[in-house]
């Protein structure tokens, strides 16, 4: 399972030193969580604090949008250089649209599924979606349990994606146990937060290779 880490969930007081650290591991890419205070209630990381850690940050930059009019963001993100620009499907009435509009920029197009969102929504969609994320909790804060009716939704997902190169993503208290379930269902990629990544005095090198480890069977806990 490839690992996007969470970058909200670091220590923002010394987020550079999380940054470097984190550069050290094999890890695939950072998840960017931007916020608007309206589609969900809280504010996160932004474009300023982006630009910052594109000065050190080295890995694929995977945004997630929360946001109302992630229309709105698409042209500052691609000045910023991301490689992922997820939405959410229930912001949007023109996903089409959207999402070509991303790819023409070059970047991949992701849409992602609040828990109450019916994966067949995604039928239509899926000549035009890079990356799905499911949200395995209700999306704008970390450190919340998982919902486990979305298991079912990532086995459904899964099987409308077959034969295409699409990626699918869980995001939301991703822990060994949850990563393990996930991927055997057919999640590729799973955002680590604070439930298994952001912990004091964590080492990111230690963390990331007995999840990996938990999550193909080499170990069992
Ligand atoms: C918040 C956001 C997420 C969190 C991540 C936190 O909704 O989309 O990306 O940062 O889910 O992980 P954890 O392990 O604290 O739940
Ligand atoms: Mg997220």
């Amino acid at each position: 399972m490839k690992i996007s880490a969470s970058l909200m969930c670091a220590d923002l007081l010394n987020l550079e030193a999380s940054i470097r650290q984190l550069e050290k591991t094999d890890i695939e890419m950072y998840h960017i969580d931007i916020m608007d205070g309206h589609f969900v209630p809280n504010l996160s990381l932004n474009f300023d604090t982006l630009t910052a850690i594109q000065k050190i940050a080295t890995k694929p930059l995977d945004v997630h949008l929360m946001v109302t009019n992630p229309q709105d963001y698409i042209s500052k993100l691609a000045a910023l250089n991301v490689d992922y620009i997820v939405f959410h499907l229930e912001t949007c009435n023109n996903p089409i649209r959207l999402l070509n509009e991303i790819r023409a920029l070059g970047i991949k197009g992701g849409i992602a599924l609040n828990p109450k969102t019916d994966p067949l929504a995604l039928q239509y969609l899926l000549d035009y979606v890079d990356l799905i994320v499911i949200m395995t909790v209700e999306p704008g804060f970390a450190g919340q349990k998982f919902i486990p009716s979305q298991l079912s939704k990532i086995s459904a997902v899964k099987n409308m994606c077959q034969n295409r190169d699409i990626l699918i993503e869980v995001d939301g208290n991703i822990t060994l146990e949850n990563a393990r379930n996930c991927y055997n269902l057919g999640a590729d990629i799973g955002v680590l937060g604070t439930s298994v990544l952001f912990k004091a005095d964590a080492d990111y090198i230690a963390a990331t290779t007995k999840f990996r480890n938990y999550v193909t069977n080499i170990i069992s806990i």
